[in-house]
């Protein structure tokens, strides 16, 4: 799937829509997702231009990828769920059932999860 510059975290990069922010830096914009799933659901997203893991994981530099995860590290932390547990989770393609093509990894947390399946 090919980079789509008008994608909604893109435009949010950009500034040109508002979002609750929760952290950045050099790598990474974190903030809080429009329609929490949990009492904490944050996305971290890379400034960079990547669709997926999948494209994320074949073209970005190894600071890149340290950089994000790193964020995501801080994030947790600063958000107060490291203590109890977390969960991580990036939906990828149409099976994966992923909305906005640009990478962005959900934090869940702040009450116990359920399993999660399929
Ligand atoms: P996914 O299915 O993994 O692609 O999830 C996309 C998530 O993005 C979904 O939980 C809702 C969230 N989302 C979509 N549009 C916006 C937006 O404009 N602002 C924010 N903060 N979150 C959004």
């Amino acid at each position: 799937m090919a980079y789509d510059p008008n994608n909604i975290f893109a435009r949010i990069l950009r500034g040109e829509i508002p979002c609750k922010k929760a952290f950045e830096d050099e790598f990474a914009l974190a903030f809080h997702d429009i329609n929490p799933q949990a009492p904490v659901h944050i996305l971290v997203i890379p400034k960079g231009a990547y669709v997926s893991v999948d494209d994320f994981a074949a073209k970005a530099s190894d600071a890149e990828i340290a950089g994000l995860i790193r964020a995501i590290g801080t994030v947790a932390k600063q958000a107060g769920v490291s203590v109890d547990g977390w969960r991580l989770l990036s939906n990828i393609g149409t099976n994966g059932h992923q909305e906005v093509p640009h990478l962005h990894f959900h934090i869940f947390g702040g009450k116990k999860l359920g399993h999660m399946l399929p």
